[in-house]
Order: C-alpha cells, then sequence, then structure tokens
C-alpha cells in the first residue's frame, strides 16, 4: 500500500477533524486507497504546534508552512487554517507540486478562490475543498435517489444553516468576526455549506435575492487567535467592532429553472448545527435535518393515497459509503465520519490519479454565489451569478 505524506497547517477545530480522519481512514476504509502518513503538524507556535502534532498523532511539528510547503517528503498539503490564509498556503504548495485539501470557505472572496483554482490547474494536482456535509451518508442518499430520478424533475429546493454559538453578544471576537481574516460571516462560514449542498442536489444557481443582516455589532476583544466558537464569553472589558454580517436570507434561481431559499444564521437560539434542506420533486420529497444526521425523509407521489406521507430511512450498510461504517442502522454517524469519508474520497482521487468533487473549481463557484449573496444584500435587488465553466 502506498503511502501518502501529509502536511496539516492549523491544529484547531479542523486540525483535529482532519487527524482523527487521517488516522480512521484505513480503520473504516480496507484497503486503504493509500495510506495517510501524518508527518508534520503546523501551527503558528512552538507549543501550539508541539501540543497538537502530539495529541493528534503527527511525527513532528514546525511552525512555518513556508517550510512545509517546499519539502521534496510532503506528498499532500492540508489546509486548516483561518481563511485569509487558504490562498498563500494553496498557491506555493501547488507550485510545489503537492496535492491540497482545504477547508472551507476555499478563500475569503471569489478573487483569491480564482487564483487559487488557477495555481491547482496550472500545477496539474489534485485539490479538494472541504465541504463535508455532502459526505453525511443521508446527504449521500438523498444524491442517489435524485440521481435514480425517484422524486423527478426537482421544483425547489429549501435549505437552512441556523446556529447559536455566537448569538450571545459577550461571546468573542474571534477570527470569525473579521472580514480581513474571514471575508465574510454566515454567508461563507455556514452559509457556504448550503450553496455546496444546493448545487450538488440540485444545480448551478443563477441568481439570487439576499437580505444580509448584522444583529450584534462589537464583541469583546479575545487574546488568543483560535476561535473557541463562543466558549468564552466574557461582559466586561474592551469591546471591538464586528465587521460581518451574522445572517442571510436569500431567495434563488437554479439554471434549470427550480426555484428555492438559503437561510444562514448565528443568532438562532436554540439551534446548534441545523443544516436542513426539504427538495421537492414532480415525483416525491426529501427531507434532511443534520441534527438527525442518520434519517432521511422521504415521500413518494406513487405511495397509495392512505399511505402517502413522510417516511423514514436509516442510513446504514445497504445506503452509501455504509458497507465500511457500522453494520446496523442507525448506530449512529457522527462528524467524524463525514470527514473519514472526506478523506478517503480525496486520498483515493491521489491514488488513482483521478479528482474528486468538490474540487477547487467547486470551491470557487460557491464563491462566486457567497459574493452574488452579499452583493444584494447590498443593493437590494437579485444578482446574476457568474457561472465558471469546467
Ligand atoms: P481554529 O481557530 O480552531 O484553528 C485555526 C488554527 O490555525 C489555530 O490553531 C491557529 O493557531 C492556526 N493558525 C493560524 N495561523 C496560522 C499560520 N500562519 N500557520 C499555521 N497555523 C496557523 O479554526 P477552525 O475552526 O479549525 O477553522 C479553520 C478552517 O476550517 C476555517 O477555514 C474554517 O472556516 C474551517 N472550518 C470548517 C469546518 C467544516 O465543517 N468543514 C468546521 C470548522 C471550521
Ligand atoms: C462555525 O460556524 C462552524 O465551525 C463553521 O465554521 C463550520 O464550517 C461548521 O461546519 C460548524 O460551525
Amino acid at each position: 500500500m502506498q503511502d501518502l505524506n501529509i502536511a496539516l497547517i492549523g491544529g484547531g477545530f479542523m486540525g483535529k477533524a482532519h487527524s482523527l480522519a487521517y488516522a480512521a481512514l484505513p480503520m473504516y476504509f480496507w484497503p486503504a486507497p493509500a495510506r495517510p502518513v501524518r508527518k508534520v503538524l503546523v501551527d503558528v507556535t512552538e507549543e501550539l504546534a508541539a501540543t497538537a502534532a502530539d495529541r493528534y498523532g503527527w511525527e513532528r511539528h514546525a511552525t512555518s508552512w513556508q517550510d512545509v510547503v517546499n519539502d521534496p517528503d510532503i506528498d499532500v498539503v492540508d489546509i486548516a487554517t483561518p481563511n485569509h490564509l487558504h490562498a498563500d498556503i494553496a498557491i506555493a504548495a501547488a507550485e510545489a507540486g503537492k496535492h491540497i485539501i482545504c477547508e472551507k470557505p476555499l478563500a475569503p472572496n471569489a478573487g483569491d478562490a480564482k487564483r487559487m483554482l488557477d495555481a491547482v490547474e496550472r500545477a496539474g494536482v489534485v485539490s479538494a475543498v472541504a465541504f463535508n456535509y455532502r459526505r453525511t451518508p443521508a446527504v449521500a442518499l438523498a444524491k442517489k435517489y435524485i440521481d435514480e430520478g425517484a422524486i423527478g424533475t426537482i421544483l425547489n429546493f429549501r435549505g437552512t444553516y441556523l446556529q447559536d454559538w455566537s448569538a450571545d453578544p459577550d461571546s468573542p471576537l474571534s477570527w470569525r468576526f473579521q472580514k480581513k481574516i474571514a471575508g465574510s460571516g454566515a454567508v461563507g462560514d455556514i452559509g457556504s455549506h448550503v450553496v455546496d449542498l444546493a448545487r450538488y442536489l440540485v444545480g448551478e444557481i443563477a441568481e439570487v435575492n439576499s437580505v444580509v443582516s448584522t444583529f450584534i455589532h462589537e464583541r469583546p476583544l479575545q487574546a488568543s487567535g483560535f476561535d473557541a466558537l463562543g466558549a468564552a464569553t466574557k461582559s466586561d472589558g474592551p469591546r471591538g467592532a464586528v465587521d460581518v454580517d451574522d445572517e442571510a436570507m436569500t431567495l434563488v434561481k437554479f439554471r434549470d429553472g427550480a426555484v428555492g431559499s438559503i437561510e444562514a444564521t448565528r443568532n438562532a437560539w436554540g439551534r446548534n448545527n441545523f443544516i436542513t434542506f426539504e427538495i421537492h420533486g414532480t415525483e416525491g420529497s426529501i427531507f434532511f435535518n443534520y441534527e438527525n444526521r442518520d434519517e432521511l425523509q422521504v415521500a413518494f407521489k406513487n405511495d397509495p393515497a392512505d399511505r402517502r406521507g413522510f417516511r423514514t430511512v436509516y442510513t446504514g450498510p445497504n445506503t452509501p459509503y455504509g458497507e465500511h461504517l457500522w453494520p446496523i442502522p442507525a448506530l449512529g454517524i457522527g462528524y467524524g465520519e463525514t470527514k473519514i469519508i472526506e478523506a478517503y474520497e480525496f486520498v483515493k482521487a491521489i491514488a488513482e490519479g483521478g479528482s474528486v468533487r468538490p474540487d477547487f473549481a467547486d470551491g470557487y463557484q460557491t464563491a462566486l454565489v457567497d459574493e452574488a449573496i452579499l452583493e444584494s444584500g447590498q443593493i437590494g435587488q437579485w444578482v446574476q451569478v457568474p457561472l465558471h465553466e469546467r
């Protein structure tokens, strides 16, 4: 089995998730397409890098991503830093001939995303953007039903991503609330996941009409660089300005005629990781809620009239990826499994000399949709989304 030497840049929340995925990949997918070797983890200080490398099982640690992406021993660069660093790291890694997986959003803006796409295309390396919710088995099952025509022609997509980790104005001004680092707020951070699901399940978005709001205008300054996701609230001390959105409601028109809506907010008390979609087709409907991620709800027009209605299908060994996961439906799929499947698809593409979706072209197209949402929010009108032809 071929070894793939990985360099992970960023040892925070996603550093942990990606480390887990590389360690677990061969336990789930056996024989593995290649064996990911956790070679080097990079973070900003010696202490952060050493601790994360030790905790997450990396052979060594470093504090300069520049040195690491040029290391001939490294095959893959995995970018798990805040958004403003994605472009510089990815472009340098592509120029050094490394395969790249980059966390979402691909970049803080579409211009940077395009530069990243150009770099990987020039270098001919495999690229992936980490929209991992596509990898939830129930979402893959929804895609299978749609591709098989089980719900007919899609008419309507209604998607949400609702969270409350930052609904408290006393939660800190982490990098996610700073435009120069994040690019945008709820739009790029969580709305982008729903845009990815909409593109995956329905197709390309042609136009958007959005209301984009910021309800919490300032937050307590925080000392450390990583984002504790609302965990370190502080009611006294200096505050700084939030210069990104925290809520966006969007009407969408898809290129093939379907319509829909996408809602993203960080102010939804009681909602945690409330990623949902309901899709209506001419032959039936599908509903998914990530908070119950083992389940897909389906309703079919051709069911007998006295039995028609939503029913629940639990994912398991007979649904996508199931043979590699757990032997009985509803044992429980978690966030970790979505990342393991994501890592598997990426590693398989490298081992087979192929490609994987979502790739940097997908990340760029999603960034174009995000940018149109932000522009529509500013001008209060429908905005057309440019289409990047693959
Ligand atoms: P975090 O704040 O938990 O961790 C970021 C890490 O990057 C920190 O350890 C920080 O010290 C490190 N870092 C910062 N500058 C660096 C540099 N120059 N070199 C090396 N390391 C550096 O952030 P989190 O939540 O892990 O987010 C990272 C990325 O992952 C973001 O792009 C975010 O949008 C994305 N993300 C994606 C998720 C998903 O579900 N796909 C979930 C959470 C985050
Ligand atoms: C915070 O909103 C966050 O960590 C996002 O950055 C991730 O993309 C999402 O999947 C979980 O929530």
